[in-house]
């Protein structure tokens, strides 16, 4: 299979937590490589451009808000498989039922707000990911 490259973000809930380091331990535990890093709050363009696919959906302005309430750590991620695997290793969208051993099963839970916070983001295809990287990084 040929390299690849995906989006990681650690949102602002999982900075705020202090979790950067251990987002960052278990990517490179797994023997994943950092291409690039960046920390900075997101503006409500790239916000929208990011979530593009979920336009129009209730909880799409709330995300957004929530995504530039504060720094998001961002990370080009390369490996053999590695948008699958990251995906793997960050678990299900809900943190209540997301699997212990996973960053969302171990790290997040439900606080009661109108929006998942479950601390990671991850490309979900090729397509995305090449898309995500071009936002996020423009100079790579
Ligand atoms: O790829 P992933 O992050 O696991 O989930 P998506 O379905 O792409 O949704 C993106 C993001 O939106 C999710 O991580 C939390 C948030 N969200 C939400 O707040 N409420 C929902 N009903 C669905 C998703
Ligand atoms: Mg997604």
């Amino acid at each position: 299979s040929d390299v690849q490259r995906t989006l990681v973000l650690v949102k602002p809930d999982g900075v705020a937590r202090g979790l950067i380091g251990e987002v960052l331990r278990r990517i490179e535990a797994k023997g994943y490589t950092l291409v690039a890093v960046d920390l900075h709050t997101a503006d409500d363009s790239l916000l929208a451009e990011h979530y593009a696919e979920h336009a129009g959906k209730p909880f799409v302005q709330p995300l957004i808000d929530f995504m530039g309430s504060g720094p998001t750590f961002a990370a080009v991620v390369e490996g053999h498989r590695v948008i699958e695997g990251f995906r793997s290793l960050a678990g299900a969208t809900d943190p209540t039922t997301a699997a212990p051993g996973t960053i969302r099963g171990d790290l997040a839970r439900d606080w009661g707000r109108n929006v998942i916070e479950n601390i990671v983001h991850g490309s979900d295809s090729p397509a995305s990911a090449q898309r995500e990287i071009a936002l996020w990084f423009p100079a790579l």
